[in-house]
């Protein structure tokens, strides 16, 4: 094909789509960090939310009619939300819309599956009269150019075009896994299998949907009006909607690698679900090695969010004993660093006392570690204090009858495990 059809392609429909990001996942495998807020609201990368990514992403690829989806904790995602991403004009057809969870069909009931929480928003999308409908989830950390899926769903004509990734065979039970033809269309759809079938010629691999649909508008339509009336349907899109549309033959497979191009540079495949204390950990000191999977610096890219004006990050030195020093680490803004800091990320405010040990931590913002305190692997939530003296990540039993230590040996601390230390 003509390359010039494709490249307009890629700038026209972007304006003729409208994303919805799904933000209302409870995203319990995060532990107690999701206690107060959802999923997609959870910091991330020292500066960030976990949904700026997916915004991000809509920003970058010129789709710039979002809706955010909200249901589980929405109110630190909304203020998020209102404080950070509120510079888009409408006038220009340019939002990002918060729907909070409607009860369109039964006062009694909240959002069932994925699929009813659209449905019930059906009123608010059509009215914005999209051509494409691109449903994302509000809980990965990605960059994606949806204008290039965008162009591919077009010209494939099919009803909806499902975003995917191959993956080791053993991880897909947590996914969508599918089958496709040389014309990668999808031939089978089976939504966390048992035992996940295997990608051809490839026994360790199978091939993963991630949450990532692009729909004809009124395909969609059709298939949610048909859905919501069905016997023992879960209106999920991985289960109900995206099998029925695969019976159907009307779904095509888009690759993740595909995407990965900007300016006509390719980007790394990064791809995260950091669903639980051990990715999220490992994925944020990820970021503080030398040369990360995950650009932040990259221009062409820009990740935006929601940032306080705060005073540069700080480092207090003195000759005699003591040493204010962060190695192979990020610091934010705000932060006071009197002690020593290794492989760790700072969120802003954080304040470092004197004569203290941190190695692979994750701190967020308004941390506090007191003097002589020593933390290895560990995750801490927003606003802890941590007493002077304490150590944590020495001794796993210890920490366990304090805090959650994660399978891969985090420990992660909040506000509440700390109040019940201090009776
Ligand atoms: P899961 O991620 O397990 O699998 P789900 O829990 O339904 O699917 O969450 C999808 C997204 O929707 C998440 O962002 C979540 O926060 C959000 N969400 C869930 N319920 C919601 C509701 N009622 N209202 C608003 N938002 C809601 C899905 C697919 C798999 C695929 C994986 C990839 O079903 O096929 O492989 O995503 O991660
Ligand atoms: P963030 O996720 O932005 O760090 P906070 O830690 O300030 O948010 O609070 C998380 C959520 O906990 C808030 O969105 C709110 O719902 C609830 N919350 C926090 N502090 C209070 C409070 N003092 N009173 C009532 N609710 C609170």
């Amino acid at each position: 094909m003509d390359d010039s059809v494709r490249i307009n392609l890629e700038r026209r429909l972007p304006k003729q789509a409208m994303a919805l990001v799904l933000a209302g996942g409870r995203g319990s495998r995060l532990k107690q960090l999701t206690d107060v807020r959802c999923k997609p609201a959870v910091y991330f990368g020292g500066h960030f939310r976990i949904i700026d990514f997916v915004l991000s992403n809509c920003m970058n690829s010129g789709l710039r009619k979002m809706a955010v989806l909200t249901q589980y904790k929405s109110h630190s995602l909304l203020r998020h939300l209102q404080r950070g991403w509120n510079f888009l004009k409408s006038e220009m057809g340019e939002f990002v819309d918060l729907i909070p969870a409607q009860q369109r069909v039964d006062e009694n009931a909240w959002y069932r599956g994925t699929a009813d929480a659209v449905y019930q928003s059906l009123d608010i999308i059509k009215a914005v009269r999209p051509e494409y409908i691109v449903i994302l989830a509000g809980d990965h950390i990605y960059k994606m150019d949806y204008a290039r899926m965008l162009a591919d769903h077009a010209l494939s004509g099919a009803g909806v075009t499902v975003g995917c990734i191959e993956v080791d065979r053993k991880e897909a039970k947590a996914f969508g896994v599918m089958a496709i033809d040389d014309s990668k269309r999808v031939t089978s759809f089976v939504e966390k299998p048992a035992d996940p079938p295997a990608m051809p010629g490839k026994p360790d691999r199978s091939l993963a949907s991630m949450g990532i649909y692009i729909f004809t508008a009124d395909y969609l339509y059709k298939m949610l009006e048909e859905d919501i009336q069905m016997p023992g349907s879960e209106h999920d899109f991985g289960k109900d909607i995206i099998p029925k549309a695969v019976s159907q033959g009307q779904v095509v497979a888009h690759f993740f690698e595909d995407s990965c191009v900007y300016n006509s540079e390719k980007v790394p495949a990064y791809w995260r679900d950091v669903g639980t204390i051990d990715a999220y950990w490992e994925a944020n000191i990820d970021l503080t090695a030398t040369v990360p999977e995950l650009n932040l610096y990259d221009r062409t890219w820009p990740i935006w969010t929601y940032l306080e004006q705060l005073p540069p990050a700080k480092f207090v030195h003195n000759k005699v004993d003591r040493r204010g020093e962060a190695i192979e680490s990020s610091v934010s803004a705000g932060c006071i660093i009197s002690g020593s800091v290794h492989n760790s990320l700072l969120f802003s405010n954080c304040r470092i006392h004197s004569y203290t040990e941190i190695k692979g931590a994750v701190l967020l913002p308004g941390v506090v570690v007191g003097r002589n305190a020593r933390l290895s692997k560990v995750v801490v939530d927003r606003g802890c204090v941590i007493p002077e003296g304490m150590v944590v990540g020495e001794d796993p039993e210890e920490d366990a009858k304090r805090f959650y230590v994660s399978e891969g040996g985090v420990t992660l601390i909040t506000p509440s495990m700390l109040a019940r230390l201090n009776g």
